[in-house]
């Protein structure tokens, strides 16, 4: 079944020049782009997509983090989709968690400098895609 995910390459993903890395292994895996843009997320947007995030004790740091240059925002699609790029990316914690391998565990050593995000399950897809993609 067809799929859509939102994939974000966090800002230190975009600083450290690893866009294109990132984009090479979703297209080898075989997921499709169907949108992709640069650009600063503001504040409001931060904080809709972290909402279930609030009142953890990260959550100030992650918005502050996530705001703090550009990002990569995109739509990808394909079968299993979600579970896909979840697989690709690694788990959170990019050592205690993320295998070598996948993004994480091959470029990031610390949680909140994870490079990549993505969402969780179709419901978090649909509400996500609608914030950073409005009409997509
Ligand atoms: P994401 O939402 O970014 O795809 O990552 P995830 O599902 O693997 O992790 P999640 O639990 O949703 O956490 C969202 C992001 O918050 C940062 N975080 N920091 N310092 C900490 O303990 C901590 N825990 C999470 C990470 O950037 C994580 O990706
Ligand atoms: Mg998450």
């Amino acid at each position: 079944m067809t799929e859509r995910t939102l994939v974000l390459i966090k800002p230190d993903g975009v600083s450290r020049g690893l866009i294109g890395e990132i984009i090479r292994r979703i297209e080898r895996k075989g997921l499709a782009l169907v949108a992709l843009d640069l650009r600063n997320a503001t504040r409001e947007v931060a904080a809709g997509h972290y909402a279930e995030h609030e009142g953890k004790p990260f959550y100030g740091d992650l918005l502050d983090f996530i705001t703090s240059g550009p990002v990569v925002a995109a739509i990808v699609e394909g079968p299993r989709a979600i579970a896909a790029w979840r697989q690709i990316a690694g788990g959170t914690d990019p050592v205690e968690k993320a295998t070598p391998g996948t993004i994480r565990g091959d470029f990031a050593l610390e949680t909140q400098n994870n490079l990549v995000h993505g969402s969780d399950s179709p419901e978090s897809a649909a509400r996500e895609i609608a914030l950073w993609f409005p009409g997509r």
